[in-house]
């Protein structure tokens, strides 16, 4: 089996220091939590930025003010920024976040309520406007699928151009909106996929871990960090998103699964090698 990618979603948009107060905001609460990861075995970061207050932004100053930082103190990680943003900022805003050249970045693959009032809005003309520029810029799109229509989605749009293969996915499973996180859940996700794609999944929450076992025994790749779940059991809070990796590690090991670090990790995802 392919080594273990693990990727950490140290930071999200939404996740404050009321939820757990190791959530990063600042820069250097930033390059923090992308060590605490990498030491444990992340080989992928992925990146949402705040300003020093928590609010969430696409600023491409800000992005380039975290990437330089992180990449000043683990030069071969892979950092891989979001171009979901928050909730209710602009296509363009949210395409802000690619002017750091980054090898890989999300590509948001539909709609789906995320919690209260909230809509995480991507029309088909968004990710159409979105694929098309990651493929001008030589820019990898990791998948984000919330739900099997996005899947179909993504599929409908590599036909049409705008998404290049081998397609990687990220199936984000347990959101308020999209699909649940059960076993069920995974295989029908997983089994929608085509042949040759690689996936990550990230399970929201409680599936965090039960997700993250599953793609390890499927030969799948995983994600957790303080974006998707901030417990390292229950009720515990984690002190850092490096506990959450180091987590998955052992399960890795206890399963005979060995972890990839950044050049493998590029190798199997078809990024350029640094
Ligand atoms: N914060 C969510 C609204 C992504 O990174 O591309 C969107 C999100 C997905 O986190
Ligand atoms: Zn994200």
């Amino acid at each position: 089996m392919e080594k273990l990618i693990i990727t950490a979603a140290i930071c999200g948009a939404e996740v404050l220091k009321e939820h757990n107060p190791a959530v990063p905001y600042t820069v250097k609460e930033i390059v923090r939590e992308a060590k605490s990861a990498y030491d444990a075995g992340a080989s992928v970061i992925h990146l949402h930025v705040r300003y020093d207050d928590g609010t969430p932004t696409q600023s491409k100053e800000r992005f380039k003010e975290c990437n330089d930082a992180i990449k000043a103190v683990i030069p071969d990680v892979i950092v891989l920024p979001s171009t979901g943003g928050a909730v209710g900022m602009t296509d363009d805003e949210r395409l802000e976040s690619l002017e750091i050249n980054p090898e890989i970045a999300t590509l948001d693959c539909g709609t789906c309520n995320f919690g209260g009032d909230d809509v995480f809005t991507n029309t088909e003309n968004t990710i159409k406007y979105f694929g098309q520029r990651m493929i001008e810029k030589g820019i990898k799109p990791e998948l984000e699928v919330f739900d099997k229509s996005m899947i179909e989605m993504a599929l409908r749009l590599k036909k049409k151009g705008f998404i290049k293969e081998p397609m990687h996915f990220d199936l984000v499973m347990g959101v308020n909106g999209g699909i649940g996180g059960d076993l069920r859940d995974f295989v029908f996700m997983r089994n929608s996929l085509p042949q040759d794609a690689t996936y990550v999944v990230a399970g929201i929450g409680r599936y965090e871990f039960s997700l993250a076992t599953a793609a390890i025994i499927d030969g799948g790749h995983v994600r957790v960090g303080f974006e998707d779940n901030v417990y390292i059991s229950k009720g515990v809070l984690a002190k850092s998103n490096g506990e959450l990796v180091a987590k998955v590690v052992r399960i890795a090991k206890e399963l005979g699964r060995e972890i990839a670090n950044p050049t493998e990790a590029r190798e199997i995802l078809g990024l350029k090698p640094l």
